[in-house]
């Protein structure tokens, strides 16, 4: 590919929900999709899944916005590139931010994929075209809010919960929970909220049968875990931690975490991803597919992911309608009554644009060329 023009535009969309964390909470979306275009007119879509602010991890919208548009765009233009697969190394100079790499990265693969008249999920070695779907449900204003709420899902199909906890509304929340719905597969996300002074509320969460706790300590942190998962029976699932193959071999290698949440931004793309899900695979380390609140693109590019034969557990991917009054994709994504979610065989991400949307929620936009 040849790309002439790297497009970058934000987005505000507004959530159905608020959506509540350990770390803040969320109403509105700033997010930034990057477009590229090949000097053929073809083009690709990407999703830079950055957070309003720097609280899950060092990258926001608007540091996102000023490395793509200073640093990185210019990285991938008017050269040869002989792959989507090489696009992280062009990228390389420019340390960390990998949100905004993954942004570039993820367009170059839908591109790559159209250009060979693909499925994306295919092109990236995919074996599963129906992904088995999870939601994450936020901290609530009250635990009866939270019971109906996962009975609303579990309505609807989904395979399992996810629950936010925080200190305050952990160990009681997950009693209540766990009493009124005996048998589902259920599991909580810290997001770094404690420390290893609180073995003891991990202990207590042993007796909930939780298929794993997610990022119970320091988002930096690898070493502490290995020291909290000798001491509980529950696996651990690292989010935040693993931000490259390598974190990953090392959490594996030290008994940080039984699971693996593999976050497309987090790790710097899909290149990058498929090395943590071999790390993995290899490891006997299942993976599932983590969400940041994703528009249609974003979610595109997950449900292709998810395909590879190491994402065995339900990811956090779900339904458009769970968070956008309208996606900007057509269609928008819709889950099973079984809670799957069938990648589609369209090449490239194979969802359509729906750029008059997109234009309409837009509140700035650059061309880089
Ligand atoms: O830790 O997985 C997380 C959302 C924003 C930031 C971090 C996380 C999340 C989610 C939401 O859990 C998953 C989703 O529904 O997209
Ligand atoms: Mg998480």
């Amino acid at each position: 590919m040849f790309i002439t023009s790297v497009e970058l535009r934000e987005i505000r969309l507004p959530l159905v929900h608020p959506f509540e964390t350990s770390f803040g909470r969320t109403t509105e979306r700033r997010i930034i999709l990057v477009r590229v275009i090949d000097k053929n007119g073809q083009e690709g879509w990407g999703e830079c899944t950055a957070g309003e602010g720097p609280f899950y991890c060092e990258e926001w919208t608007e540091s996102a916005w000023s490395t793509l548009k200073t640093f990185l765009a210019q990285r991938v233009l008017k050269k040869e590139i002989e792959n989507a697969a090489s696009v992280w190394e062009l990228m390389q100079p420019v340390r960390g931010n990998r949100m905004a790499k993954a942004a570039i990265e993820t367009a170059c693969w839908d591109l790559d994929a159209k250009q060979l008249g693909l499925p994306l999920w295919q092109h990236l070695g995919g074996e599963r075209r129906e992904i088995p779907c999870g939601v994450s449900i936020g901290i609530q204003n009250t635990p009866q809010d939270l019971l109906e709420k996962i009975a609303r899902e579990l309505a609807a199909g989904y395979q399992r919960i996810k629950i936010k906890i925080k200190p305050g509304w952990d160990a009681e929340i997950v009693e209540l929970v766990r009493k009124t719905f005996p048998d589902i597969q259920l599991m909580v996300d810290a997001n770094s909220a404690y420390t290893l002074f609180d073995v003891a509320l991990f202990r207590e969460l042993d007796q909930f049968r939780l298929m794993m706790i997610e990022q119970p300590l320091a988002h930096d942190d690898i070493v502490n875990h290995s020291e909290l998962q000798k001491q509980i029976k529950t696996a651990v699932c690292l989010d935040e931690s693993i931000r490259s193959s390598a974190d990953a071999a090392h959490a594996l290698a030290i008994g940080a975490c039984r699971v693996i949440n593999v976050k497309l931004g987090r790790v710097g793309g899909h290149a990058q991803a498929k090395k943590v899900e071999e790390v993995c695979r290899a490891g006997n380390i299942p993976v599932w597919c983590g969400g940041m609140l994703e528009s249609g693109i974003g979610r595109a590019h997950n449900i292709a992911m998810a395909t590879l034969s190491g994402f065995t557990l339900p990811g956090d991917v779900s339904a458009s309608s769970r968070y956008w009054e309208e996606d900007i994709i057509d269609p928008p994504v819709s889950v099973s009554a079984n809670g799957t979610i069938i990648a589609p065989d369209q090449p490239g991400i194979g969802f359509d644009i729906a750029l008059s949307r997109i234009e309409a929620h837009a509140v700035r936009k650059e061309i880089v060329n």
